[in-house]
């Protein structure tokens, strides 16, 4: 058996005891694929991963890719290429790909489901097939020819890259210098250094399509001067997909990293051997926006990646608690000669595994709770070929919704994650836990980048408060708020509620949360020098608590989700639930309970930590520091 440990029994309560999903599947748009399709999908999946996908995990680790600095080149390990290959030629990239280009039209929520299960096997995998994805991306974006370059990147199943970072350009892609030069055939030369770009050079693809962001000449500052170009390897027959001329665009450096060794993470120069030919994504200067359209997803993959791992450490850590014989139960710790017991039995482990579970499976039900939302933008898109909706509509809200979500499943999933990986899972193990006989110490290290690409966490606090919340004028929050209440609320009237403490606990939680936003906002007002009495650096107030905020809205969303699923699992229960449902049920219940009164009564304290800010912080000399 292989290093992953899949949870399927709770995908598939997700989807379809709790968000109904059997219901749009095999209807509509999903006609081809209905709900036990998408269990086999998803089970066929999850043998792949726990075997093909994972065989290859450890050994690419520990034999990372080799760059050959004299042809630009890089090796990836055989081990590797073989899970690659094996996934490609599974067809699962086909899940993420339009019906115009031969892909299988699947809801949102069934793709994120089975992505997890790739990701937690074996990440760099997903990552390397994100051609898939990025041919979607330049379909629905693109030009005729750029449609037709689409299709060549399917079929042919070429790599392909996302290239914003430059060495003075991390979180703040707007001060980027890459240059784009207009040809007067209408192509573009593109000039500059990038770096940190994942997938940017291997030997698993013929060619690699690179979707850069550029500044053209004489335009503007910022992120808004930036323009999306289309930047391939190999030039290639437009009509045929037969490769030509090597374009120039060559990697210069692989980094060597802490973790997720195997996923190259490059230096990309741009036309300096000869020039770098590209074309302009969709004959429009949007650039920002187009690449959004693939950063949203990223996200959205990067905390997803974060959970599955959580959650494979988590089962691991089980599996080993429960085997792992040391001490006596704490209730005989004066007999020394007590049986010996299993960890699982001492108080402190069962507190380290429920947080695990209590995490891990609520951060899944966020992914998925998240995707749903993607499920109605996809049917309504789908009905109508819009993006757009009327607002206040069902696929308006959703939308909204998605984006509010989004930093959460990137900024909580993966700081959650992280921690938990090495202060529990980890920590499960003992000593054993930080030797390379078990794979948590490499979940740690290939975990800990999730807090860090797609947008640091700092930034994901800020995108969750300026403009998720403050930009939409509290329209997908109030939403939002609306449903976790009624969950509260949902307890009246039933007499011996057996959630009913939980619910309490839920709602205070929720007034904590809506404590240290309303403290935020306040500041924000504070902040406008228009307003009298406004001082342009209450702003700094502001900043000191978008993480906080952050962190805390994700509590309070996975105490909501596991309380929704404990209320299912209750009533699954009470109707007779039989075998190893039973446990699963009952396991439902345990996690909301324990959440729900050990985790969110601190939100009080990040609530009086959030009212208490001042600048002092700021005023600290950074010689002080
Ligand atoms: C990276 C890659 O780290 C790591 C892993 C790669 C894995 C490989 C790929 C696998 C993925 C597969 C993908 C397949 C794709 C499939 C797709 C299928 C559909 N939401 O606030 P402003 C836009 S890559 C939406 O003024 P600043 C918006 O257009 C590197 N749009 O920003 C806005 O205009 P407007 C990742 C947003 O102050 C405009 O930007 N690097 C959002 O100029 C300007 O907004 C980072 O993530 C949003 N949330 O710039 C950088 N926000 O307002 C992190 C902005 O008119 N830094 N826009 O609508 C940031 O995000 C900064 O906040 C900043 C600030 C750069 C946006
Ligand atoms: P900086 O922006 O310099 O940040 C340093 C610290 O300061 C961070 O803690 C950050 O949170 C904080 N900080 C910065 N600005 C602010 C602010 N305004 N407010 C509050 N705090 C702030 N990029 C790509 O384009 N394509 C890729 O495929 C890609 N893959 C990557 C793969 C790996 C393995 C790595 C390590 C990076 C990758 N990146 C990629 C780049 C990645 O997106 C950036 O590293 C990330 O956006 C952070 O930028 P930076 O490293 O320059 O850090």
């Amino acid at each position: 058996m292989g290093h992953y440990k899949s949870n399927l029994r709770d995908l598939e309560f997700n989807l379809f005891e709790v968000l109904g999903r059997g219901d749009v599947l095999g209807t509509g748009p999903y006609e081809e694929i209905d709900a036990g399709t998408a269990r086999e999908i998803l089970h066929e999946v999850g043998r792949l991963a726990e075997n093909e996908l994972a065989d290859s995990f450890l050994d690419s680790d520990r034999n990372p890719p080799i760059f050959d600095p004299e042809t630009n080149t890089v090796t990836l390990p055989e081990s590797f290429k073989k899970s690659y290959k094996a996934y490609c030629d599974a067809g699962w990239g086909l899940l993420n790909v339009p019906a115009e280009l031969g892909g299988t039209v699947i809801p949102p929520s069934l793709n994120w489901a089975a992505a997890e299960l790739v990701l937690g096997a074996n990440p760099a995998v997903y990552m390397y097939s994100a051609g898939f994805g990025f041919a979607r991306v330049l379909h629905e974006l693109g030009n005729e020819d750029q449609k037709k370059m689409a299709s060549h990147m399917v079929e042919r199943q070429w790599g392909s890259t996302m290239v914003l970072t430059e060495p003075d350009a991390g979180s703040d892609v707007g001060a980027g210098r890459a240059r784009a030069i207009e040809q007067p055939d209408g192509t573009w030369h593109i000039e500059g250094v990038k770096r940190f770009i994942t997938s940017g050079e291997h030997d698993m693809a013929e060619n690699i399509m690179h979707l850069v962001l550029a500044r053209p000449e004489g335009a503007g500052p910022g992120t808004k001067g930036l323009s999306l170009f289309a930047v391939p390897k190999f030039e290639f027959d437009l009509e045929t997909g037969e490769l030509g001329e090597r374009n120039g665009v060559y990697v210069t450096n692989v980094e060597h990293k802490m973790g997720l060794k195997v996923s190259t993470t490059c230096e990309v120069r741009f036309g300096e051997k000869h020039p770098a030919i590209g074309t302009l994504v969709g004959d429009s200067h949007e650039g920002i926006a187009q690449m959004f359209r693939v950063i949203e997803y990223a996200r959205m993959m990067v905390g997803t990646k974060a959970i599955a791992t959580l959650s494979t450490g988590y089962l691991n850590a089980l599996e080993y608690a429960k085997e792992r014989v040391q001490g006596a139960d704490l209730t005989q710790m004066a007999d020394k000669s007590a049986p010996r017991v299993t960890i699982t039995h001492h108080p402190d482990v069962r507190r380290s595994l429920m947080l695990q579970k209590a995490y891990a499976e609520g951060l899944r039900a966020l992914v998925l709770f998240t995707a749903l939302q993607q499920d109605i933008v996809d049917q309504a898109y789908l009905a109508s070929g819009a993006m757009e909706f009327e607002k206040g509509s069902e696929p308006d809200m959703a939308a909204r919704v998605n984006d509010l979500l989004l930093p959460i499943v990137k900024g909580v999933g993966s700081e959650r994650a992280w921690v938990l990986l090495g202060s529990e899972s980890l920590q499960t193990f003992g000593g054993s836990g930080f030797l390379q006989d078990y794979p948590v110490e490499q979940y740690v290290r290939d975990a800990k980048i999730d807090t860090l690409y797609e947008g640091t966490t700092a930034i994901q606090g800020q995108d969750f408060f300026f403009r998720k919340i403050v930009r939409d004028k509290g329209r997908a929050l109030t939403w939002m708020s609306e449903q976790v209440m009624a969950t509260v609320k949902a307890g009246e009237g039933i007499v011996d509620d057996p959630l009913a403490k939980e619910r309490e606990l839920l709602g205070r939680a929720v007034d904590d949360v809506t404590a240290i936003g309303g403290y935020m906002i306040g500041e924000l007002m504070k902040s406008d020098p228009r307003q009298e009495g406004g001082e342009i650096t209450n702003l700094y107030k502001v900043g000191q608590n978008t993480t906080r905020l952050l962190l805390a809205a994700g509590d309070v969303m996975v105490g909501w989700l596991l309380l929704r699923q404990a209320d299912i699992a209750a009533k699954a229960l009470s109707d007779g639930a039989t075998g190893a449902d039973v446990d699963f049920y009952t396991g439902k219940i345990a996690a909301a309970r324990f959440f729900a009164r050990t985790v969110l009564p601190l939100l009080a304290g990040e609530r009086t930590a959030a009212e208490m800010t001042d600048n002092s912080l700021m005023e600290v000399p950074e010689a002080a520091f």
